[in-house]
């Protein structure tokens, strides 16, 4: 995903509706001229993208499948090893090519029957309301350039990796998207920007960097860990605190490294139960009382 707050390399669009991506100091593809041209086609795609069309056809090179396949590859194991069983089921039900980078509009195809959620391009920053918004309409905001080369294990900026890998397969199962589209309805629901920050850190908490115990030992079930070959490998030995609403919505964290706190689950009921419940029925007063609790 791609949102306010977090790594985005922000987007200038020119007078004939073409886009420039501004990749900043020290992004691997900086000095990459070929890289740079990929991501301005790419952005520039998503931006000509109209609600109700299906996402854009990229014409992906070699290079980048190739970067697909490493990552798939890499990851094939590890998320048999460190995935929640929930997300597997929904990996098994999604069938993810390994080999290619698939088109956003056939994972929607394929993602219809499943939970009916379906994917949409961003060219850029989405801001929050939207981004969040759109979730409660089954609508999932997402970017379809590919990580650089250089840096396939992990990167902090939301790529078509991310995405796919990390969000499609939860995507695929209901249990799920039931809290996506909870987190969507609260988004919607809260009226305060302080409100709706904190929906979004429990998100960033659960959703993207969620942990929960399962019988033999702590597995991931957020995207960020699971579209990551080396955070995926590094997570158990991160601080690691118990699942708590007024934690999770007021603890700061940066985005551009390995999470250093994680908050673990239980068990996939308990997020279901807490989180769920919570997106479920907050409100600007229930956030505010949180927050006064933390
Ligand atoms: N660090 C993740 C990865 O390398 O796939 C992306 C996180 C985006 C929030
Ligand atoms: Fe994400």
């Amino acid at each position: 995903m791609f949102e306010e707050g977090q790594y985005f390399a922000p987007i200038v669009t020119k007078g004939d509706g073409s886009v420039s991506v501004q990749l900043g100091e020290g992004h691997p593809g900086l000095e990459d001229p070929e890289y740079r041209e990929r991501r301005d086609r790419i952005a520039t795609a998503a931006a000509q993208w109209r609600p109700g069309d299906p996402a854009p056809l990229i014409d992906y090179t070699d290079a980048e499948h190739e970067v697909w396949r490493v990552v798939c590859a890499d990851l094939h194991e590890k998320h048999r090893e460190y995935a929640c069983r929930e997300y597997l089921d929904g990996k098994e039900a999604f069938g993810l090519a390994e080999d290619h980078v698939p088109q956003l509009h056939e994972l929607s195809e394929a993602l219809a029957p499943l939970t009916g959620f379906a994917y949409q391009p961003a060219a850029g920053l989405v801001p929050l309301r939207d981004f969040y918004g759109a979730l409660a309409d089954k609508r999932f905001w997402a970017t379809q350039y590919v990580r650089h080369h250089s840096v396939p294990l992990y990167t902090p900026e939301p790529d078509v990796l991310h995405e796919v890998v990390g969000h499609g397969n939860t995507l695929a199962d209901r249990r799920f998207t039931d809290l996506y589209e909870a987190a969507g309805a609260a988004a919607r629901r809260v009226e305060s920007d302080e409100a709706l920050e904190f929906v979004s850190k429990v998100f960033w908490f659960t959703l993207e960097f969620g942990v929960v115990h399962e019988s033999d030992g702590l597995k991931a079930y957020g995207a960020g860990i699971l579209s990551s070959p080396g955070e995926i490998e590094e997570f158990r030995h991160m601080a690691i605190r118990p699942l708590d609403l007024a934690d999770m919505g007021t603890t700061d964290y940066d985005i551009t490294h390995y999470q250093e706190v994680l908050f673990a689950a239980s068990s996939f009921s308990q997020i279901q139960d807490v989180v769920g419940g919570f997106w479920d029925t907050c409100t600007d007063d229930s956030i505010a009382a949180l927050k006064v609790a933390a």
